[in-house]
C-alpha cells in the first residue's frame, strides 16, 4: 500500500456537502483505505472574475492503485459530482488533485506529482501540514520551509464536520 495525499476543493453547490460526499467516495475506492482527513479551510478563490469562496481539505489514503488509475478514479468522482470544465481555474463543484504519491516523482502528459502548484498554495500547505507524517517532500522541498514563504492571507480554518461515522478511522 502506498500513502497518497489528495487535495479536495469546492466553491459551488454547497462545498461542505461536496467534500463530505467526495470523502465517502474516496473511502469506497477499490484497493484503497481512507486514513486521515484535515480540517476544512476556507479561502478566497484564486482565479478569474468574482467567485464564491473555496472550502479546501487534504486527505491521506493508502492505496494499491497505480498513479494513473488513481487519477482516473478521482476524475470519475469529480464527474459524478457534476464537475464541468469550462474555464481555467473557474468555479467548480469538486476538484480532486493528487498532491503526493509515496515518494514518486511523476511527469507525464496526464499527471505531474508532486502537484506543481502545491508549493505556493496556502490552502494546500496548511491542511497538508495537519495530517502529513513527514515534513520532507519527495522533490526535496520541506513543508515547513514552504509554509514560512506562504502567508495565510485570510485563509481560515473551520470547525466544519468533514468526517462522520462512515469513515473507517472513526470506527
Ligand atoms: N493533472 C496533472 N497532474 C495532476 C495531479 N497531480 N492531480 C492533470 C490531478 N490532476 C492532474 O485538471 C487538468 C488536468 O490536470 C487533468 O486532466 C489531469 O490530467 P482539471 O482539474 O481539469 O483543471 P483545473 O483544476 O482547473 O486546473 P489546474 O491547473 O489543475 O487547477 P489547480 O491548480 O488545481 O487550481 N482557489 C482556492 N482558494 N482553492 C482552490 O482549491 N483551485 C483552483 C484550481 C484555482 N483556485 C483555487 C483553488
Ligand atoms: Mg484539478
Amino acid at each position: 500500500m502506498i500513502p497518497a495525499y489528495i487535495a479536495l476543493g469546492s466553491n459551488l453547490g454547497h462545498p461542505l456537502s461536496q467534500l463530505r460526499t467526495a470523502l465517502a467516495s474516496l473511502a469506497a475506492l477499490p484497493l484503497t483505505e481512507l486514513k486521515s482527513v484535515s480540517s476544512g479551510w476556507r479561502s478566497a478563490a484564486v482565479g478569474p472574475g468574482e467567485q464564491p469562496d473555496y472550502l479546501n481539505a487534504v486527505a491521506m489514503i493508502m492505496t494499491e492503485l497505480a498513479p494513473h488509475a488513481l487519477l482516473q478514479e478521482l476524475q470519475h468522482i469529480e464527474a459524478a459530482q457534476g464537475r464541468e470544465r469550462t474555464e481555467h481555474w473557474g468555479p467548480r463543484t469538486l476538484d480532486l488533485d493528487i498532491l503526493l504519491y509515496g515518494d514518486r516523482v511523476i511527469s507525464t502528459a496526464q499527471l505531474t506529482v508532486p502537484h506543481p502548484r502545491m508549493a505556493e498554495r496556502n490552502f494546500v500547505l496548511y491542511p497538508l501540514r495537519e495530517i502529513s507524517n513527514t515534513n520532507l517532500l519527495p522533490n526535496g522541498m520541506e513543508i515547513d520551509a514552504l509554509l514560512r514563504e506562504c502567508p495565510a492571507n485570510g485563509l481560515e480554518k473551520t470547525a466544519l464536520p468533514l468526517r462522520d461515522a462512515h469513515f473507517p478511522e472513526n470506527r
